[in-house]
């Protein structure tokens, strides 16, 4: 039951990584209500320039996962996509779903209220914990270009913790063959799942992504953060999860901190190793 949750989740996203060339919409807005059980939220959402008045309407969400995940009084933002198959209750899906703000949850008043930053926004000094028992805090990273992503070491579905460490290993690899980049720029992976990752545990499956070259750990962190704190720290970075049976059933969260702390960027389900990269390369060397 659990795997076919997981599974459901993988597919929209290559999917939807497919159909690139369809125009799309952002829809920003409020959650009304939702159903998991059919995908669907009711949102009142702020009128769409030139395509749509503001309105409170049920849409289907492509990735049922975050159908589960939103919950009523969520700020969020969504692609908009025109459904073809006639399939989505009005004829539109929203796609690419990220929560921005959840101050506005009834039921869950012990959630500190976080909101996503945007992109210019300042990122606090969060303060976490690496694979080797060090405090670490983002203002270490000052002057540095900095890619930070989420995961957690148990995540069985391929194309998420897996695929975002192996590419993330395909960057450092790059990046070590040229010593101004490397120089210049810094890794950071941070566990959503604490309480299991532990320093030890993240050492360990950070030596299987660098070969075993411990000397990597000084261009690419693994660390989290206090378990009390993690679920504002996620928030804040756009990454939604919930934890259930063992498992932690996740969003997707690439964010690109340029060298003067601010973001710069952020990336859910649709990119490749080159693309950050080449952002990457481009924020470490970009004239302030
Ligand atoms: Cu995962």
């Amino acid at each position: 039951m659990k795997r076919a949750i997981v599974f459901a989740i993988v597919l929209p996203a290559m999917w939807s990584a497919c159909k690139r060339q369809t125009p799309r919409y952002v829809l920003h807005g409020q959650v009304v209500q939702r159903n998991p059980a059919t995908s669907e939220i009711t949102v009142k959402h702020d009128a769409i320039p030139g395509f749509m008045p503001a309105m409170t309407m049920p849409y289907k969400v492509k990735t049922p996962l975050m159908a589960a995940i939103v919950e009523p009084g969520d700020m969020i933002a969504a692609d908009l996509v025109p459904a073809e198959d006639g399939k989505a209750g009005n004829g539109y899906w929203l796609d690419n779903l990220r929560i921005t703000d959840i101050s506005g949850r009834k039921d869950r008043k012990a959630v500190p209220a976080a909101r996503m930053l945007t992109p210019g926004e300042p990122v606090p000094d969060i303060e976490l914990t690496n694979q080797d028992g060090k405090t670490i805090q983002l203002s270490n990273f000052k002057g540095k270009a900095l890619l930070i992503t989420f995961i957690y070491t148990r995540c069985p579905v391929p194309n998420f913790c897996p695929r975002l460490s192996s590419q993330f290993a395909k960057i450092q690899t790059d990046f070590a063959k040229m010593p101004d980049d490397y120089a210049k720029t810094h890794l950071l992976t941070i566990s959503f799942d604490p309480k299991y990752d532990t320093p030890e545990v993240l050492r360990k499956y950070g030596l299987a992504y660098l070969q075993d070259d411990a000397s990597g750990f000084s261009h690419w962190d693994f660390a989290s953060a206090a378990p009390a704190r993690m679920e504002k720290l996620a928030a804040t970075f756009g990454l939604s999860y919930i934890e259930e049976d063992n498992q932690i059933t996740h969003s997707m969260s690439i964010v690109l901190i340029a060298p003067d702390g601010t973001v710069s960027k952020y990336w859910t389900n649709e990119w490749t190793a080159s693309e950050l990269e080449e952002a990457l390369r481009q924020a470490a060397h970009k004239k302030e």
